[in-house]
Order: C-alpha cells, then sequence, then structure tokens
C-alpha cells in the first residue's frame, strides 16, 4: 500500500508553503519517482493530518483555498481522508466548508478506522483548542481481533492487515508549545501500528523507526505492507 501524507499546511500563514505548493503537491500523486520505481499504479490513500488553516488567517479567501485543495485532492481519484487540526477548530473551518463529496473527515468525537484495500487507518479529530484530551488509550489494538466478535467471518484477517494510525500530536507537548492530544512513544507504540503519522509539530522529525511528524511543506509517500 502507498500512503501519501500531508500535514500542517497553515494556510494563509505568510511564512507556511501556500496553495500552489499544496496543489503542486497533488499533481504529483499519480507520478511521483518512488512510486513508478515501485512499479505501482499511484497512491492507494491521501492522508491530511491536520492544520490545514492557519487561525490567526482564517479569512473567508482562506477557507476558500482549502476547500480548492481537498477539491483538488478528491478530483485526483485517489481516497483521501482528512483528521482537523486544533487551528481548523479554532477557525471554525469544519462548519465553513461546504460538504465536499467523496472526502472523509475523521470524527472528533472518539477514534474511528477507515478501510482502503488490506489498510486501517486509525485516527480522531481534535474536537477544541486546546484538546486536552488523553485519547490514544481508546485506539484499538492491532491484531487484537477484537473486532472479529461480530462472526460474519471465520477466518481471522485482522493479523494480515495493515495498520496506520493518524494523530494531530506533539506528545507530551515537549516538541511545541502547545500540547494536542497529549501522548507518549510508549502509549502511541502500545496499538501496535504499522506506521504512526504525526501532525502539529512543523519540523519533521522520527521519535522511532515507524513515529514521526510529516512537518510542514513536506510529501511523505509512506510504503506499507508485508515485504
Ligand atoms: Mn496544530
Amino acid at each position: 500500500m502507498i500512503v501519501v501524507a500531508l500535514a500542517d499546511l497553515h494556510l494563509g500563514l505568510p511564512t507556511g508553503p501556500g496553495l500552489r505548493w499544496a496543489l503542486s503537491s497533488l499533481s504529483s500523486l499519480s507520478s511521483l519517482s518512488a512510486l513508478q520505481d515501485a512499479e505501482r499504479g499511484g497512491a492507494d490513500l491521501l492522508v491530511f493530518a491536520g492544520d490545514l488553516v492557519d487561525r490567526g488567517y482564517a479569512t473567508d479567501e482562506v477557507v476558500a483555498d482549502a476547500e480548492t485543495f481537498l477539491r483538488a485532492a478528491v478530483a485526483t481519484g485517489v481516497p483521501v481522508l482528512v483528521t482537523w487540526g486544533n487551528h481548523d477548530v479554532a477557525a471554525d473551518l469544519p462548519r465553513r466548508l461546504p460538504h465536499i463529496e467523496g472526502l472523509t473527515v475523521a470524527p472528533a468525537d472518539g477514534p474511528s478506522e477507515m478501510r482502503v484495500g488490506a489498510l486501517t487507518v486509525h485516527t480522531i479529530s481534535v474536537a477544541d483548542d486546546p484538546d486536552p484530551r488523553r485519547i490514544v488509550e481508546r485506539f484499538p489494538i492491532a491484531g487484537d481481533g477484537g473486532s472479529g466478535a461480530d462472526g460474519t467471518d471465520g477466518t481471522d484477517s485482522t493479523d494480515s492487515e495493515v495498520h496506520l494510525g493518524v494523530l494531530h500530536t506533539s506528545l507530551t507537548g515537549e516538541f511545541s508549545r502547545k500540547p494536542c492530544l497529549p501522548t507518549t512513544l510508549a502509549e502511541l507504540q502500545s496499538r501496535r501500528y504499522d506506521r504512526w503519522i504525526l501532525a502539529h509539530v512543523h519540523q519533521p522529525r522520527m521519535v522511532s523507526d515507524s513515529i514521526g511528524w510529516v512537518g510542514m511543506g513536506r510529501v511523505e509517500v509512506l510504503e506499507l505492507g508485508p515485504t
């Protein structure tokens, strides 16, 4: 599975990467050299991990830019998942945007799952700014088989799935000015996901082999799955 991740665009922020960069990053979805090398047709999923707009600059024009970006993302034909960040919530972006057909938006009231082929993405949107909830303990543990209780499938496919977590957090706050959905490295690792994509911290940084921040103005391309 190929997942392309973006985060912390902060549209409107003068020092941010801006709409033009965001749109150009989408145009590469089907033609990334990494994908060509892998002889893949393109990405299986696009994830945006929060802070699409900047709260200090969220004019109606900037909200229109956010809509332009999201519509362009959906128009690529790649499934698109958006998780809201604290700036989006502070700017009331979720309510100011119109409904966008084909866009999957993560709920804020609890962890949710999105399935794309063999991949299960686990995420939650930020609900408030600040959002002090300790939420990761409510995320399911991969391979736990807990969801097999519905009995609709005799085979346990849980172990063959790939699990990706997406969270708008700076862990316990040591990597940012403001904590958001506070958690720890150990708590994230306890979910046993193949990868965690983090946002909220603008510098790209890995805190383990499989957990790290995308960063502002960066496109992260992940190849997930059995190798
Ligand atoms: Mn943030």
